[in-house]
């Protein structure tokens, strides 16, 4: 066991373990033999299932408590000293109040479990744009996640041993155990104790409660996006919920592509899409965050943080993403999916037959089971999600470890619409392509259940649930970065794969097929194309944007790039209500912005 040396790290692993009493303290290193270990005692104790050895080596299965399957929004805080620099898209909490709160919660928490210290770095481990940090979870599922989702190495201890820096995370599932009590196959709290902390001040993450994804797993959503937005905005770079992926035309000319979409709005999907664009292959490099700073030549380069996918499983099938499916065949770990009865894994709209297994919720089921309510029982959750280590995906980019990036060509926002969004626009200029994020718009998904009602949500650059500061000020960085960055900066666009007919079919095949509107995008930086004005932006001229052997009549051609006035009027109505609330720290620029598109729609 490789134990730090540096005083600060030593003193808040006592502090931490003093307060939450484990029975003891293990120190990881991110080797297959811990991971193994771990495995085995998680299939030991009931929690995991180990899958069919022939059909899906090295892999396995959790079903998580029903209560606990997706990111809570609700109770997710970012404690900043002051409640003005939360903003009005946060929960906030006085800091040294919350902490009180959840320091009694934490006292003994760990009881009859073992402490975890899991030194981890995102980006690649000592590279000048990563971050160490230490987690410390008393979930061995969450040890195993990370050792996929992140690096987990005894050289962080070595880089923090030196540094004397690293973002210290803590995490418990906050159910201890008394003498002689079995554990649960899930240990979790109830959603009143649940809290999901960020001190962006002090880079501090404190999580209780929840042992599902985005809230465990302190790495991806907590640090590289609450945490190190905050630090971006006070550093002069970006931390988003983007892809990036690398598209290649036939001459062998790169495009860089980042695209931030809503959770479960698919980036996924798009990062390792096969292009139906003959001579045109996409390479992944990231599916859900990206680092960006300016490079010495100007222009915005970007870093995948991660080292895994953290991916929705349903839907995902050889037709929709086989990139995806192609990276799950070993060494995976499936969470809230149906265990078949020959131990493989299946879920809804897999493409693939089953015959029958065991459901998310642990009990025996097979397709086309009606619940007492007359409704169809689903198998698998719909935030049902895989664990992959990216070196797997068939079409994972050569450059995505590269500590220098990539540069940035274009930006793409966009969520999931099924009316009134045109499948693609382009922003007049960088200007108009930050209102575009800032506005953008989405409807709610499994990806965080706790939204109520809504039926639709503003999300600014798909970042709502993840900005660690002020989203006026965030707005602001937006428009800061776009200065700095100048005629370098990316051309911006919008999108929008979900269009549905009156009765509820898909407009747009999507998928494979989205390379087409890339492409259309690609011709565009490269003035191959021009594009018509529109009062929303610019529109691709018939025939530039390639239909050929699709299905899709000239009818539903120009329904899916039709801008209808009146429901953009409606919606900037709407985005004026919902922007007031940031008050006087809206920026100008998006005032100037918003009356600009009111005077072109008339
Ligand atoms: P997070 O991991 O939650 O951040 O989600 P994501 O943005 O990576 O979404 P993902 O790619 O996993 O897609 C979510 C859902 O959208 C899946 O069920 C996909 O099948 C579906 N989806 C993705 N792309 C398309 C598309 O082009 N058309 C349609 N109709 N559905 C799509
Ligand atoms: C998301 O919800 O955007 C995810 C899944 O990528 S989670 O890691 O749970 O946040
Ligand atoms: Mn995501």
């Amino acid at each position: 066991m490789i134990v730090s040396k540096n005083a600060k790290l030593l003193a808040w692993v006592k502090s931490v373990e003093d307060m939450c009493t484990p029975d003891q303290v293990v120190w990881c290193d991110g080797s297959t033999e811990e991971y193994d270990r771990l495995m085995g005692e998680m299939v030991a104790s009931g929690m995991a299932i180990k899958l069919n050895e022939v059909k899906r080596p090295n892999s396995f299965a959790f079903n998580s408590d029903p209560s606990d399957v997706a990111r809570v929004e609700n109770r997710t805080y970012i404690a900043s000293l002051k409640e003005e620099d939360a903003g009005p898209t946060n929960n906030w909490i006085d800091p040294a109040e919350l902490k009180a709160t959840m320091s009694e919660l934490y006292k003994g928490c760990m009881k009859g479990r073992t402490m975890y210290v899991i030194p981890f770095s995102m980006g690649p481990v000592g590279s000048p744009i990563a971050k160490n940090a230490i987690e410390i979870s008393d979930s061995p599922y969450v040890v195993v996640n990370m050792h996929i989702m992140t690096r987990v190495s005894p050289k962080v201890i070595e880089l923090i041993d030196k540094t004397d820096e690293f973002i210290p995370c803590l995490h418990s599932v906050g159910a201890p155990l008394e003498e002689g009590q079995a554990d649960c196959r899930w240990p979790c709290a109830p959603i009143e104790k649940k809290y999901i902390a960020h001190f962006p001040e002090e880079n501090l993450i404190w999580s209780f409660g929840s042992g599902y994804g985005g809230n465990a797993l302190l790495g991806k959503k907590c640090l590289a996006l609450r945490i190190a937005s905050a630090m971006a905005a006070r550093e002069g770079w970006m931390a988003e919920h983007m892809l990036i992926l690398r598209f290649t035309n036939p001459e062998g000319k790169q495009y860089h592509i980042a695209a931030a979409f809503p959770s479960a709005c698919g980036k996924t999907n798009l990062a390792m899409l096969q292009s139906t664009v003959p001579g045109w292959k996409v390479e992944t490099i990231g599916d859900d965050i990206a680092w960006m700073k300016p490079g010495p030549d100007g222009r915005l380069y970007a870093i995948n943080p991660e080292a895994g996918f953290f991916g929705v499983a349903p839907g995902t099938s050889e037709s929709s993403n086989p990139m995806a499916l192609a990276s799950i065949t070993e060494n995976a770990i499936f969470t809230n999916c149906v265990v078949t009865d020959d131990g493989n894994i299946w879920w809804e709209d897999m493409g693939v037959e089953c015959t029958g297994g065991t459901d998310w919720k642990n009990q025996p089921w097979k397709p086309g089971m009606v619940g007492t309510d007359g409704k169809e029982i689903k198998g698998a959750h719909p935030n049902s999600r895989f664990t992959a280590p990216a070196a797997q995906c068939p079409v994972i980019c050569e450059a995505w470890e590269d500590p220098a990036g990539v540069p940035i060509d274009i930006f793409v926002f966009g969520g999931k619409r099924t009316n009134t969004m045109p499948l693609v626009h382009e922003a007049y200029d960088f200007e108009q392509g930050i209102y575009m994020g800032a506005t953008a718009s989405s409807e709610p998904t499994a990806a965080a259940l706790d939204l109520g009602n809504v039926k639709l949500r503003f999300d600014p650059f798909a970042m709502t649930p993840f900005i660690g500061y002020h989203a006026g000020d965030y707005m602001q960085h937006w428009f800061d970065m776009g200065a700095t960055l100048g005629d370098k900066a990316p051309r911006c666009f919008y999108v929008n794969w979900f269009r549905k007919t009156d009765d509820g079919k898909w407009l747009w095949p999507g998928f494979g097929e989205n390379s087409r509107v890339l492409k259309w995008m690609c011709d565009r930086v490269d003035g191959k194309v021009d594009a018509r004005e529109t009062p929303i932006g610019l529109m691709p001229i018939d025939g530039d944007l390639s239909l050929e052997g699709l299905d899709v009549s000239a009818e539903e051609w120009a329904e899916l790039m039709k801008v209808d006035a009146d429901l953009f009027r409606g919606t900037l109505a709407d985005a004026k209500e919902y922007l007031a609330k940031f008050g006087d720290k809206l920026p100008a620029k998006i005032t100037e912005q918003l009356n600009a598109l009111e005077a072109r729609l008339g």
